[in-house]
């Protein structure tokens, strides 16, 4: 957070050692994503393989998780980080998410010691990348009509189905793939060098072009029993995993928003129309402060979200109150810091209009607004609208 915007004084809640974690990520971005991030979402190519080893030496991946190399951070520490890196690039924290909220959180939470020995270490280090297959091509927002099986063959799996929207697939060493068995869903962790697994790149994306996305298909996928993570038993356990990356989104939305303010706040000072600057036109005066106490507010909620985490009591409806109300937010800021750059809004010179677009796909991945809003319809009112 920078000064002009810290208008609750909100800085001064932080303590040391999170103020430090996110000043070092800070400067990470400053000097790895921020120089580059243009011409990566330009072309559409993002050296993401380099990224996470540079991630993992500072420990950014599966930062919050405990033991097997990971850094045992608190997890509003672990917000701040992807406030940071968001306000790099959503693509750039969707990484860090998918490696350490999805993708290790699964098999740290869910797995068997050996398969947290054999993969753990070498993602926390970036060195092995993992990705998190939900999402199929015709089961989205409602993954418990999922298609892809899971049957017993002998003492082996047979996994056979589609992965579709997958963050990192076409670059993963692993993928924790969610199927259904006659027992109801599981989870399998799946070296992704296995026969009848392919990736293929999902390409022409207008928005998360900073991020690598894959189909992954399984054809009669055979895999030893221990590749199924023993401890996950049914749909709860993959949505358990998702309430990990949404309480860092609820996070790191706020870091594309605050690129975006102080975009707007810099550009208004500067540029002058009838004979005086952006910033002293009462218009864009009242943009600036409906923005800024947006962003505000987001960031006390996401800080009382982080601290219920800290204390175990966060609960999956309140992430959705978060993610909900703080990408929503986030994207409205991104579009009004849009009008106030006029042309250059739309310029890839500028970073706004790369993060509004981001933002399209936070609003949707992580559980659509509707989702969330029916999450939180649900605890208001006791009924299920979901079908
Ligand atoms: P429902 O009957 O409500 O629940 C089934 C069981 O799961 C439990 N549960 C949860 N547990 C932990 N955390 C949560 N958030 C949970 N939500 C539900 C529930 O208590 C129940 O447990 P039990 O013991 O009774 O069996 O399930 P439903 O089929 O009605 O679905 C509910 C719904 C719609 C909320 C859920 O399906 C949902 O969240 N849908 C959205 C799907 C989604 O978000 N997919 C994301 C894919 S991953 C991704 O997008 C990565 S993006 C890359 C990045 O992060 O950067
Ligand atoms: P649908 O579920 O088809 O929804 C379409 C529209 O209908 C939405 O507006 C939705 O809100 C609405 N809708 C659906 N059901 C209802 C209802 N009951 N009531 C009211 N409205 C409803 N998935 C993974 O598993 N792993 C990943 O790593 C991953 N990475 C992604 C990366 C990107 C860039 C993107 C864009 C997506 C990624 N996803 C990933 C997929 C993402 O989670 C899904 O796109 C998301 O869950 C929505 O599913 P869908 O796209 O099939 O939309």
């Amino acid at each position: 957070m920078t000064a002009p915007l810290d208008l609750l004084e909100i800085d001064a809640s932080l303590g040391e050692e999170e103020r430090q974690i996110r000043a070092v990520v800070r400067q990470l971005v400053d000097d790895r994503v921020r120089p580059h991030v243009a011409g990566w979402y330009e072309e559409g190519q993002v050296p993401a393989r380099e990224l996470a080893r540079e991630f993992g030496k500072l420990g950014l991946l599966g930062m919050h998780l405990t033991g097997y190399g990971c850094a045992g951070a608190s997890a509003v520490a672990y917000g701040l980080a992807c406030l940071e890196l968001e306000a790099g690039d959503s693509g750039v924290r969707s990484l860090v998410s998918v490696q350490g909220s999805l993708a290790m959180y699964a098999i740290w939470r869910y797995g068997s010691e050996e398969q947290k020995q054999r993969w753990l270490p070498t993602m926390a280090v970036g060195e092995a990348i993992g990705c998190f297959g939900l999402t199929e091509p015709d089961h989205g927002s409602d993954p418990a009509s999922m298609a892809t099986r899971a049957r017993r063959d002998g003492d082996d799996w047979i996994l056979s189905g589609t992965k579709m929207w997958i963050t990192n697939a076409p670059i993963a060493d692993v993928a924790v793939i969610w199927a259904r068995t006659e027992e109801g869903v599981r989870g399998f962790a799946v070296p992704m060098d296995t026969p009848g697994v392919t990736a293929r790149e999902i390409r022409h994306k207008m928005s998360l072009r900073a991020s690598v996305t894959g189909e992954i298909a399984l054809d009669d996928v055979r895999l030893p029993a221990d590749a199924r993570l023993p401890e996950a038993i049914g749909l709860k356990a993959p949505l358990s995993c998702l309430n990990e990356a949404r309480h860092g989104i609820v996070w790191g939305a706020l870091g594309a928003a605050r690129d975006c303010l102080e975009t707007a706040l810099s550009y208004a000072a500067t540029r002058t129309q009838f004979g005086r600057p952006l910033a002293g036109f009462q218009l864009t005066q009242a943009k600036l402060a409906d923005m800024a106490v947006e962003w505000n507010k987001g960031l006390l909620l996401a800080l009382h979200l982080g601290r219920l985490a800290d204390a175990g009591r966060l609960r999956p409806e309140q992430v959705s109150v978060g993610k909900l109300n703080n990408v929503r937010e986030a994207l409205a800021i991104a579009r009004q810091c849009r009008t106030i750059l006029g042309a250059n809004g739309v310029s890839g010179e500028y970073p706004v209009m790369r993060h509004a677009n981001n933002l399209e796909s936070v609003l949707t991945y992580e559980g659509t607004s509707e989702i969330h809003q029916l999450v939180i319809g649900q605890r208001l009112t006791g009924l299920s609208a979901f079908a």
